[in-house]
């Protein structure tokens, strides 16, 4: 097994429903991949050792999904220059805007690529990250071609 190129964390085990939708794409694109849970509320010093030693560890692209108050995003972000991909995981309490807005809204100087809530955009954090590394991996990029014209020939022409 080749050594991870995108990590996949989460704030919390209940974020893994949505987050595995992620892992499953990178999977279905064979690109190394590890999942961790990295709170940044709950395990601060689990967080700013993750970040810290990503990009050491081989670490490409980071994508990163949280509920509620969902600063992981935004903190990995302020720890590290690799590319960290944000998914506002929907929430109970406000169906994931708290997310959305927790994640979006970062000050300029400390970008995080905000996708949509919950499993569209744990999927789409993935094909993003599988895009960029696809610039350098030309193999990748026939694979990630192939996926996208395999999704457009799904559609079928009518409603059954
Ligand atoms: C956040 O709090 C997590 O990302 C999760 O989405 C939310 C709720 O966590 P649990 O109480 O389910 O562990 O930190």
């Amino acid at each position: 097994m080749s050594a991870a190129e995108v990590a996949v964390i989460m704030g919390s085990q209940s974020d893994w429903d949505t987050m595995r939708h992620a892992a499953e794409t990178l999977q279905a694109l064979q690109i190394p991949h590890e999942t961790r849970i990295v709170s940044a509320h709950r395990t601060p010093d689990r967080m700013y050792a993750f970040a810290k030693t990503a990009k050491a560890d081989g670490i490409k692209i980071i994508i990163a999904g949280a509920g509620g108050a969902a600063h992981l995003p935004g903190m990995v972000a302020a720890l590290t220059t690799l590319p960290v991909f944000g998914v506002p995981v929907q929430s109970k309490s406000l169906s994931g805007l708290d997310s959305l807005y927790s994640i979006v809204q970062m000050p300029a100087g400390v970008p995080v690529g905000t996708l949509a809530i919950g499993a569209a955009g744990a999927t789409n954090a993935a094909l993003l990250a599988a895009a960029v590394l696809a610039l350098s991996d030309p193999a990748l990029a026939t694979r990630l071609e192939n996926w996208r014209a395999a999704r457009t020939e799904a559609v079928a022409d009518r409603p059954s």
